[in-house]
């Protein structure tokens, strides 16, 4: 007892003293705070053999960092009473990548076995100081640190093709990244709407496909196509000797970027430019956004002056970049040219090859070999499976891990960017109170809890995940600001989930270390994402009842809900359990922090009680497996959807939905409705019209009424309760038909093609 009291008494003072907690992020393997700060100052110098020009270049950025956020030069190699030193050693358990820091009151020393240890450890300690220049002492606290890597592809893509951006931006974009110790910058150059990069060889794709007419003040899938003689005024492009510019000073960072030179499809903008390049040849204007109507955007694969085009782009792109990959895109070939090309199929029967898709992968393999004749590695998206993947190609998964796997699973190395959670294109808070994005909902907690190594690659194949990279599409992301806000915070919580080792990821701990990262950001008028203040309302079913558990995202935050349908105030009940559900009401719910709400309107949830809730559904048509909600038994779970896609709805592709539940008795009924939602955007509208039958046998079925549609079809976002109101009868089985549009309305940018069906619910009373 005396002994424990002695230990209180001396460790006091340490905890009174108020000595500046160690945020960094992401978290290092092993880090222990100690006494006492070493202060950086005029009496300061930097040590390291000058005879080392990898030193050299270190020593030279973390002076002029020191410099930016205080004007103090820090000299080299002379004698001061205090010492920033480097040191090249040769530790074996930190790794390439790894860093020791050990900081006390008279030094600071990072030791790694290459400069970018010695640059990530450097960045450790700068995550200690102010982000902008104060008259703040300079004071990092003492600390020992060991740190490395868990994978060594920690990626961020960037696209300047659907909006441009200039090289200063692409170098913050890269100074970003470094920050959290990323080091993989994806840089997609080429796409449909855009060619990139100056080839010296081929100037008219720059000339001409950098070049389009302006609707940046329209949105992209709206967007008119361009007529001949338009002014082509949006734009850009980097020139070779900007982007030996730009890759200079992402090395300094220990960034390595990997271009993208997207073929054999999005490939409309190298169309524009050289038109022989398509099957058909046709001139056309640059697109101006997500309108394909008569676009060529796909490459001709019979035709091999294509493929001495292609070489000779690629050349010149990997005389610029020393990346070891090579990105060729791969994704979204439409193969329909190729179909009705005599050159294409005059290809595949001289080859044998027994569809398009081989004729994809034909093109892929011949692409892969000049790459590898250069003595580098190509990449390319999940597509590049289809048809048979090239010997040696490396896979990014897209079209969420299912590719990935595969490619892991016949021994290929593969980069994870499955688009839940990784594009962060996507929304990260409430729609209905964010700028508009393309859709999806992509929260920092989804994007903290992924874990790039899925459960069935665990025994044996983990070593072919290189890692995990986020994306970031443009086609809705126009300027600077909104690329920091779209990217930030989240790539904070993929750097450490790609860095930091599993037994040390803390999602508590991550938010407490935000709060730091957020007021750098603030100060250096960086545009982010406050947080995803929308409350979370999880149904769930407990020894057969109902219950609602409402999570929050928000650091130190609290919930409020009501569900008597009013909004909830600081004054409603607060959460601290699961709600129990017994009756047909909507539950909402609000965050607050200290004491004031910060949800711009409160989350919602609908709940049901009826006769079918809890009851078996056949379905005719197969719901999709993409939208299954939570389960087969959606449609009778109780849960209403929202306005948010995706959540609660059960989809069905294309086909009529046919539902029939069994009420397990005869049961006598008045009201049959089913709720259908439109999405105009995401191809989803609602049903042409609704039959309700019932039945006492489930084979012979009675109508009792059909609901036509009445909402227009251009109406971006709809609910609808399609509702039969009949005098009572008796019966125990009801089937319900909503029957699909014949195809998407004219002037819908999938005009024709099959719509989608969502349905949320059916209730019976
Ligand atoms: C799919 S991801 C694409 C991109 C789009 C993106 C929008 C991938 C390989 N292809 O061309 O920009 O969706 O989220």
């Amino acid at each position: 007892m005396k002994r424990i009291l002695f230990y209180l008494l001396i460790a006091l003072p340490l905890f009174t003293t108020a000595q500046q907690k160690i945020n960094i992020i992401p978290q290092p393997v092993s880090l222990q705070q100690n006494e006492g700060d070493f202060i950086i100052d005029n009496n300061t110098s930097l040590q390291y053999n000058p005879a080392d020009k990898s030193l050299q270049d270190a020593a030279n950025f973390f002076s002029s960092y020191i410099n930016h956020i205080s004007g103090i030069e820090l000299p080299s190699n002379i004698h001061k009473s205090k010492f920033v030193e480097f040191r090249l050693s040769k530790t074996t358990e930190i790794g390439d990548e790894g860093y020791l820091l050990n900081v006390s009151p008279s030094s600071i020393i990072i030791t790694a076995n290459t400069r970018a240890g010695i640059i990530y450890g450097m960045q450790s300690v700068f995550q200690t100081l102010p982000a902008i220049r104060t008259n703040a002492v300079l004071q990092v606290p003492c600390m020992q640190v060991k740190d490395y890597p868990r994978f060594k592809w920690r990626g961020m893509h960037l696209d300047v093709c659907r909006h441009f951006f200039s090289p200063d931006f692409v170098k913050e974009y890269i100074d970003l990244l470094a920050s959290y110790k990323m080091n993989v910058f994806h840089w997609h150059l080429t796409d449909d709407q855009g060619w990139r990069i100056e080839i010296k060889k081929y100037p008219k794709l720059t000339s001409v496909g950098a070049w389009r007419v302006d609707e940046t003040s329209k949105i992209w899938g709206d967007r008119p196509q361009a007529v001949a003689g338009e002014p082509e005024t949006y734009g850009g492009y980097y020139t070779q000797q900007q982007i030996k510019d730009i890759i200079q000073y992402a090395k300094e960072r220990n960034v390595t970027i990997v271009p993208e030179i997207e073929m054999p499809g999005h490939s409309a903008a190298a169309i524009a430019a050289y038109p022989f390049l398509s099957c058909s040849q046709k001139p056309q204007l640059p697109m101006t956004g997500g309108n394909y109507k008569d676009v060529s955007s796909v490459l001709c694969v019979g035709n091999d002056s294509v493929f001495t085009f292609m070489e000779n782009v690629l050349s010149e792109v990997i005389n610029l970049f020393p990346s070891e990959y090579i990105h060729i895109g791969g994704d979204e070939v439409d193969k329909t040219s190729w179909k009705n090309c005599p050159k294409c199929q005059a290809l595949k029967t001289k080859l044998g090859l027994k569809d398009e898709e081989e004729l994809q992968s034909y093109f892929i393999k011949r692409i892969e070999k000049f790459i590898v004749s250069k003595h580098r590695k190509m990449i390319g998206w999940d597509e590049i499976l289809e048809g048979g993947l090239a010997p040696e190609a490396t896979v990014m998964s897209w079209r969420g891990e299912s590719g990935g796997i595969a490619a892991a699973k016949m021994h290929h190395d593969v980069v994870m960017t499955p688009g839940t959670p990784l594009y962060f294109d996507h929304y990260q808070a409430n729609p209905a109170s964010e700028p508009l994005a393309i859709g999806g909902f992509n929260t920092l907690k989804m994007v903290y809890d992924y874990n790039p190594i899925p459960q069935q690659l665990q025994g044996g194949y983990e070593k072919y995940i290189l890692g995990a990279q986020a994306n970031l599409w443009t086609e809705y992301i126009t300027t600077p600001e909104y690329v920091e806000y779209m990217v930030l915070p989240r790539m904070l919580a993929l750097a450490e989930a790609v860095w930091t080792p599993l037994s040390e990821k803390n999602w508590d701990s991550f938010n407490e270390r935000l709060q730091t990262q957020f007021k750098d950001f603030g100060q250096r008028s960086i545009n982010y994402c406050k947080g995803n203040f929308r409350a979370d309302i999880k149904p769930s079913i407990q020894n057969g009842k109902l219950f609602a558990s409402l999570f929050s995202e928000i650091y130190q935050s609290e919930i409020y809900y009501t569900t008597n349908g009013e909004t909830p105030t600081i004054q409603s009940e607060k959460y601290t359990a699961p709600v129990p559900i017994d009756s047909t009401l909507t539950l909402k719910a609000v965050i607050a922090v200290d004491g004031e709400i910060m949800s711009k309107m409160p989350a919602q949830q609908s709940f049901v009680m009826d006769k079918a809730v809890g009851k078996n559904v056949v379905y005719t048509n197969p719901v999709s497996p993409y939208y299954m909600a939570d389960g087969p038994n959606s449609l009778t779970d109780g849960v209403r959807g929202t306005v948010n896609v995706g959540k609660y709805w059960h989809g069905f592709a294309g086909k009529d939905l046919i539902a029939t539940i069994d009420l397990g008795q005869e049961e006598n009924i008045h009201t049959i409705s089913i709720g259908c939602l439109q999405h105009y955007r995401d191809w989803i509208m609602m049903p042409q019209w609704v039959k309700f039958e019932i039945s006492d046998d489930g084979k012979n079925f009675t109508e009792v009424q059909t609901i036509n549609n009445d909402i227009p079809q251009n109406e971006m976002t709809a609910i609808k309760e399609f509702t039969a109101n009949f005098s009572a009868r008796n019966a125990r089985y009801i089937r319900v038909t909503a029957k699909a549009l014949d195809g998407l309305p004219k002037g819908h940018p999938g005009e024709g093609q099959p719509a989608w069906i969502f349905a949320d619910e059916i209730v019976v009373n």
